[in-house]
C-alpha cells in the first residue's frame, strides 16, 4: 500500500455517530454526543535520515505527553529527502489527538522528525453501506411521542400508550430480513382508519397529483386498499418491490432525519405501523400508518418519484449534519409538503397532504402561501412540524423538482461519492481523486 492513497473517510470510534446495533431498544440522541473533550484524526508523514532514526522512537514520547493513540504505522524508502541514502525512511503515521493540543502536537513531531507533512482528516459521520446495516438506523425522535408529548391527543389515554407500546415492539425487534410482521388491528383502529379514507378519498380526485390516483387505483384492485381494513405491510411492501424496487421495514416512530434518509438510499421506507388517536383523524403531526400508507406508498410506487427519493438518500450518506438539516428540508417541502402543476391546475404531491384532509384542504385553498421550488431557497426556510405549513413551494412538473434537486445535490461537499449497486444491496464508495 502506499502513502499517497491515504484514505480520508475511516472512521475511528470518536469520529463515528453511530450507536452499538446490540441492544434491542433503539439508541437515544444522547448516546451519539460527542465525548467531551473532542479528538480529531490526524496523517502524518514524516522522513528520518539514517542517523536520525531514533528520532521514531522520541515520537512514542510525544504521543505519551498528548495522550496522542497511534491508530496505523507503515514505512517505505524515503524519496525525497535531501542527499537521501538506500537507508532513509519515510514513515506514515495515523494517530487521534486532542484538538485543543493539535498545534503543539504537531510542532514537537517537527522538532524530532525530518520533512513532516500533516493532514487532519475530514470527520465523515458513520453510514450504512450495506442493506443489513440499515438496523443500525433507528434513531427515535421522541419530541412527537404520546409517552412525551402532553399536546398529543394519546397522552392521557393509557389504553392508547399501551397499544403503542406493543406496536413498537415489532420494529425494535426487526432485522432487516425478518419477515414484515403484521398487526391484527382493533375494531377501533379499523374506525379511525376508515375515517381518515373516506374522507381523503372524496377529495383526492380533485387534489392529487395523477401518479398518486394512479398508484391509488392499483392499490385498490391489487393490494387489498379500502376504507374496511388496514393493508399489511408484507402485502404492500410486495407491491412496491414489483413497482419500483422500493420495500418497507416497519420503525418505532419518527426517526432522526439522517437515518431515515439513508434507508430511502437503499429503496427502503421506514413505516409505523401504529395508528394516529381516535380523536384527532384529519391531522397527526406524527408519522402513522395513514400516513405511510395513504401518504407515502402510492408515491414510492411511480418510477420517478421512487428515483427522486433514492436520490435524496444517497446524497444525505456522511453528510454533515447543515447538509442533512437542509436536505431534509426540501425532503420536507418536495415529498412531505410538495405541490405541483398539472393540467393547468395545482395538485398535491408531498404525501404530508396526501395523509391529512385538514392541510389538504387548507394548503389548495386561497389562504396558503404558495412560492416557485427553489432548492437553494426551500433549503433554508423554516418548516412547520406541529401544524399546517407556513408556506408551500410549487414544481412546474414532477420532472423539474427532480432535475433541480439533483443539481443541488451534487454541489453537496463530500470527500468521496456514493454509487448504490442494486445487485449486492450496497453503497460503493467511492475517493475523489
Ligand atoms: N421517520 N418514521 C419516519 N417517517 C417519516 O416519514 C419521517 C421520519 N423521520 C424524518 C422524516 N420523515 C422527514 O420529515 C425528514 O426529516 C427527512
Ligand atoms: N400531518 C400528516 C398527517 O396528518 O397525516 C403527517 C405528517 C408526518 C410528517
Ligand atoms: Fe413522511
Amino acid at each position: 500500500s502506499s502513502i499517497s492513497s491515504i484514505s480520508s473517510i475511516s472512521s475511528t470510534s470518536s469520529s463515528s455517530t453511530s450507536p452499538s446495533s446490540s441492544s434491542s431498544s433503539p439508541p437515544q440522541e444522547e448516546d451519539r454526543k460527542e465525548p467531551k473533550e473532542e479528538r480529531v484524526v490526524l496523517n502524518v508523514v514524516f522522513a528520518l535520515s539514517n542517523e536520525r532514526q531514533s528520532g521514531l522512537f522520541k515520537t512514542g514520547k510525544i504521543f505519551e505527553t498528548f495522550e496522542a493513540k497511534l491508530l496505523h504505522i507503515e514505512s517505505r524508502p524515503a524519496r525525497k529527502v535531501k542527499n537521501s541514502m538506500a537507508s532513509d525512511l519515510e514513515f506514515f503515521l495515523r494517530c487521534e489527538v486532542p484538538r485543543a493540543d493539535l498545534e503543539e502536537f504537531i510542532n514537537s513531531l517537527k522538532r524530532v522528525a525530518d520533512d513532516i507533512h500533516t493532514f487532519p482528516e475530514e470527520k465523515v459521520p458513520w453510514f450504512p453501506r450495506r442493506i443489513k446495516e440499515l438496523d443500525r438506523c433507528n434513531l427515535l425522535i421522541t419530541k412527537f411521542d404520546p409517552n412525551v408529548d402532553q399536546e398529543h391527543p394519546g397522552f392521557s389515554d393509557p389504553e392508547y400508550r399501551k397499544r403503542r407500546a406493543f406496536i413498537s415492539e415489532l420494529a425494535f425487534s426487526y432485522k432487516q430480513g425478518d419477515p414484515l410482521p403484521t398487526v391484527e388491528y382493533t375494531t377501533e383502529e379499523v374506525s379511525t382508519w376508515r375515517e381518515v379514507y373516506r374522507t381523503l378519498r372524496t377529495i383526492y380526485p380533485s387534489m392529487a397529483c395523477s401518479q398518486f390516483l394512479e398508484a391509488l387505483q392499483q392499490l385498490e384492485a391489487e393490494c387489498g386498499y379500502g376504507e374496511d381494513r388496514i393493508p399489511q405491510l408484507p402485502e404492500v411492501s410486495a407491491f412496491l418491490r414489483e413497482k419500483t424496487g422500493f420495500q418497507l421495514r416497519p420503525a418505532v416512530g419518527l426517526l432522526s432525519a439522517r437515518d431515515f434518509l439513508a434507508s430511502l438510499a437503499f429503496r427502503v421506507f421506514q413505516c409505523t405501523q401504529y395508528i394516529r388517536h381516535a380523536s384527532s383523524p384529519m391531522h397527526s403531526p406524527e408519522p402513522d400508518c395513514c400516513h405511510e400508507l395513504l401518504g407515502h406508498v402510492p408515491m414510492l410506487a411511480d418510477k420517478e418519484f421512487a428515483e427522486f427519493s433514492q436520490e435524496i438518500g444517497l446524497a444525505s450518506l456522511g453528510a454533515s449534519d447543515e447538509d442533512i438539516e437542509k436536505l431534509s428540508t426540501l425532503y420536507w417541502f418536495t415529498l412531505e409538503f410538495g405541490l405541483c402543476k398539472q393540467n393547468g391546475g395545482l395538485k398535491a404531491y408531498g404525501a404530508g397532504l396526501l395523509s391529512s384532509y385538514g392541510e389538504l384542504v387548507y394548503a389548495l385553498s386561497n389562504e396558503a402561501e404558495c412560492r416557485p421550488f427553489e432548492p437553494e431557497e426551500t433549503a433554508v426556510q423554516p418548516y412547520q412540524d406541529q401544524t399546517y405549513q407556513p408556506v408551500y413551494f410549487v414544481s412546474e412538473s414532477f420532472e423539474e423538482a427532480k432535475v433541480k434537486m439533483r443539481e443541488y445535490s451534487a454541489k453537496i461537499q463530500r470527500p468521496f461519492s456514493v454509487r448504490y449497486d442494486p445487485f449486492t444491496c450496497s453503497v460503493e464508495v467511492l475517493d475523489r481523486p
